[in-house]
């Protein structure tokens, strides 16, 4: 007999039960009235006294192994429901944030947007430009102060190859390339040799604009600028002109918004004048078309520059252009697209 029990000391030992119905198996066979366990117990009793003591002993502490097994299978059968069905369903799901566009190519996609409904296309071509497309086909004179040392990033010299200062060279690689009507838009980096500041910066970005057609005037100037400003920050923006100079245009003008900042009534963004610049623009000079192959009797045009970086500072109340570039989360995460 005690041969058997240790039998069935063993088999409760290793038993094990992944399921309720295993568990229960396990009382119904060793525990409960009709169980081994019970059974073994009721032979006990017809055993000699001296006997009896004996395998009573052995067959008590089965009994308490049955039981604290039966405590651990219910244990380990309650840890693993509990875990399948312990959620939350009122929860609000986790909203996946994916990446998101830089806010320079954010602004440059709004703007090329614009200038596309009024039927200009896209033009693109080398940051890495010589002399004659970058400085002498856009009328700057010899000795003119752009082109020395202090402004360009030259990359040899004799003949000059320089980093472009300007997408002004697309420009004067597409009028020589195609005849009037030309409506283009050319957005690029640009490279000035500058302290880097808040304000200022070694390599920024420009789009600027080009028609060149029959009788293109200020007046088209004037209107398609108005229209790109209202179409940029809202309908109740005020524009103005301001006589300005540079060598590519005649005559230039500078172009103002009304400060988005303090809405015209004076703060330090505006330096208290209610207006902020925003492009450059003006009537492309007879010279610039000649350099180009285009006749001025025949053709005029007029051209806008304006910088990605301005107009973004304005869109998103960006204080510091260094931030464009430092590649930090929490500045980008901000024009962040969440699904
Ligand atoms: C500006 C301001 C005014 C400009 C002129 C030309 C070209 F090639 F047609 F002569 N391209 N870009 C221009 C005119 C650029 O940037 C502030």
């Amino acid at each position: 007999m005690e041969n058997r029990i240790r039998t069935i000391a063993n088999e409760v030992a290793a038993y094990s039960a992944s399921d309720k119905q295993g568990v229960e198996q396990f009382r119904l066979s060793y525990i409960s009235k009709k169980g081994l366990i019970t059974e073994l117990f009721d032979e006990m009793k017809k055993l000699p006294p001296e006997e009896k003591k004996k395998v009573g002993k052995i067959l008590n502490e089965l009994k308490q192994a049955a039981e604290a097994k039966l405590a651990e299978l219910n244990e380990q059968l309650e840890r693993s429901t509990a875990s399948s069905i312990d959620l939350d369903l009122t929860l609000p799901p986790v909203t996946q944030t994916v990446g998101n566009q830089h806010p320079l190519t954010l602004t440059r996609n709004r703007i090329i947007e614009i200038f596309e409904r009024l039927g200009f296309n896209v033009a693109d071509g080398p940051e890495i430009e010589d002399d004659w497309h970058n400085f002498s086909a856009l009328n700057f004179p010899e000795n003119h102060p752009a082109r020395e040392m202090q402004d360009t990033f030259f990359i040899e010299k004799n003949p000059d190859i320089l980093l472009r200062t300007h997408t002004s060279n697309v420009q004067v690689r597409l009028m020589r390339e195609q005849k009037p009507p030309i409506r283009a838009i050319m957005p690029g980096r640009v490279y000035r040799n500058e302290a880097i500041s808040a304000r200022a910066h070694c390599f920024f970005h420009q789009v600027e604009v080009l028609y060149v057609d029959k009788n293109v005037g200020f007046a088209d100037l004037k209107q398609t600028l108005y229209h790109f400003a209202k179409e940029m920050y809202g309908k109740d923006i005020q524009i103005r002109f301001r006589p300005s100079f540079f060598p590519f245009t005649e005559p230039s003008a500078e172009i103002d918004i009304t400060c988005l900042i303090c809405k015209g009534s004076g703060c330090n963004v505006c330096k208290h004048s209610g207006w902020v610049e925003i492009a450059g623009s003006g009537m492309v000079h007879p010279n610039v078309l000649r350099n180009c192959g285009i006749d001025p009797e025949e053709y005029t045009g007029f051209a806008v520059g304006m910088g990605i970086e301005r107009v973004t500072m304005l869109r998103y109340q960006v204080n510091d252009l260094r931030l464009y570039s430092e590649n930090d989360i929490r500045f980008l995460k901000q024009f962040h697209t969440v699904i």
